[in-house]
C-alpha cells in the first residue's frame, strides 16, 4: 500500500533517527572501537564483529547470518577497508532482513470492522500503543473504535478513557471485574451498528505461563467469532524492546501459545538495545507494524525495515 510508504516523511525519519540515538550511538561506538588502528577486516575485527552485535541485541541467529555474509565478502576482497565495515555491515543487514518473508504494510481486512485484539505481558505498552495507533487510523481517515477488555483494574479502563478523549474515538466500556469476552462483543456489535472502520481491543497483561490468562484470551476470539467469524482479523502482540533478549523470549512464548498475526515493538527509544528489532525481525515470521518510540501521541511509527536499518546505522 502505497500511501503508508508515502507516510514516510522526513519529519517521521528525523523522529525515528532521534528515537533511536542510544541505540545508534552504542553501536557505533562498539564498531569504532572495533576497527581503531586496523586497515582491513581481519578475523579479530571479525570477532569483535560478532561480540558487539549480539550485546547490541540483534540475537545470536540473526548475528551468525550477518557476520557468515561477511565473511564471504572478506574472502572475495581480502583487503576490505575497515573504515568502510559499517557501510557492508548496513548493506548485509538490509538484504537480510528484507530477504525475510515479513512485509510491513498494513494491510487491512477488506470487511468491515477490521479488528485488532491487542495483547502480551504487563507494561509493555499496549494500552498506550491502542492509544497511538487510535489516532494513526484516525488521522488516514479511518473511522476508530476502542474495548476496554482490560478489567482487571479500574485504572486501566480509565486509562484506555483518557486516550480515547484525547484522540476523539469512541470507547466501549463496563465495570471494573466484568467479563472481557463481553466487553469485546459489545465493542464489535456497537462497531458494526456504527460502521467503523477498525476496532482495537485492549486486554489485560497476561504472563504467558498464567493458563487462564490464555484461556481469557481464547475466549474473547470465541466470542467475537459469534459477531464475525473472521475477528479477530488480527492479534497484535505488544513486547518491549527495552527487554533485550527478553524480548524474544516474549515473541517466542506468546507464539508457541496462541496465533500472533502482527507485532508492535515498544520503548525503543531510551535504551540501547534497538538491534532486537532487526533479530526480531529476521527470526519470527510474523510482521513488524509498528514501533515505539516515545510516550508522545505520535511517538508510534509504522515499521518500515530499510528507514529502521537506515537510522540503526545513520553516522552521527
Ligand atoms: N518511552 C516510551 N514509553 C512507552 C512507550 N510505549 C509505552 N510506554 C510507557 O510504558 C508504560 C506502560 O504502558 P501501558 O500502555 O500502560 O502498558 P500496558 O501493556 O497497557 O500495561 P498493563 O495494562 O499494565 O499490562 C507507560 O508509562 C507508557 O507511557 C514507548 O514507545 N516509549
Ligand atoms: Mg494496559
Amino acid at each position: 500500500m502505497n500511501f503508508f510508504k508515502k507516510l514516510f516523511t522526513k519529519e517521521k525519519k528525523e523522529s525515528l533517527d532521534l528515537g533511536l540515538k542510544k541505540s545508534n550511538e552504542s553501536f557505533f561506538n562498539k564498531i569504532s572501537k572495533a576497527v581503531i588502528g586496523k586497515s582491513k577486516v581481519d578475523d579479530q575485527v571479525l570477532d569483535d564483529l560478532e561480540e558487539i552485535l549480539i550485546s547490541s541485541d540483534v540475537g545470536v541467529k540473526t548475528t551468525l547470518k550477518i557476520i557468515d555474509k561477511i565473511e564471504n565478502r572478506v574472502a572475495k576482497d581480502k583487503f576490505l577497508n575497515s573504515s568502510e565495515l559499517d557501510l557492508i555491515l548496513k548493506e548485509e543487514i538490509i538484504k537480510i532482513i528484507c530477504d525475510s518473508e515479513n512485509d510491513n504494510f498494513l494491510s487491512l481486512s477488506k470487511e468491515k470492522p477490521h479488528v485488532i485484539l491487542v495483547v502480551g505481558v504487563n507494561g509493555v505498552g499496549k494500552t498506550t500503543s491502542i492509544g497511538k495507533m487510535a489516532n494513526y487510523y484516525k488521522s488516514i481517515g479511518l473511522k476508530v473504535m476502542v474495548g476496554a477488555a482490560d478489567t482487571f483494574r479500574a485504572a486501566a479502563i480509565d486509562q484506555l478513557q483518557v486516550w480515547s478523549d484525547r484522540v476523539g474515538v469512541e470507547l466501549v466500556k463496563q465495570e471494573m471485574g466484568s467479563d472481557p469476552a463481553s466487553v469485546a462483543f459489545d465493542t464489535l456489535e456497537s462497531a458494526i451498528n456504527k460502521n467503523i472502520d477498525v476496532v482495537l481491543i485492549d486486554t489485560a497483561g497476561r504472563l504467558h505461563n498464567k493458563t487462564n490468562l490464555m484461556n481469557e484470551l481464547s475466549k474473547i476470539k470465541r466470542v467475537l467469532q459469534k459477531k464475525n467469524i473472521n475477528a479477530p482479523h488480527e492479534v497484535l502482540l505488544v513486547i518491549d524492546g527495552s527487554t533485550g533478549q527478553n524480548a524474544f523470549e516474549q515473541a517466542k512464548q506468546f507464539t508457541n501459545v496462541t496465533e500472533i498475526t502482527s507485532l508492535a515493538v515498544t520503548k525503543l527509544d531510551g535504551t540501547a538495545k534497538g538491534g532486537v528489532v532487526l533479530g526480531i525481525s529476521d527470526q519470527f515470521n510474523i510482521p513488524i507494524k509498528f514501533i515505539g518510540i516515545g510516550e508522545g501521541i505520535e511517538d508510534l511509527q509504522i515499521f518500515d525495515k530499510k528507514e529502521f536499518v537506515d537510522s540503526f546505522f545513520k553516522k552521527s
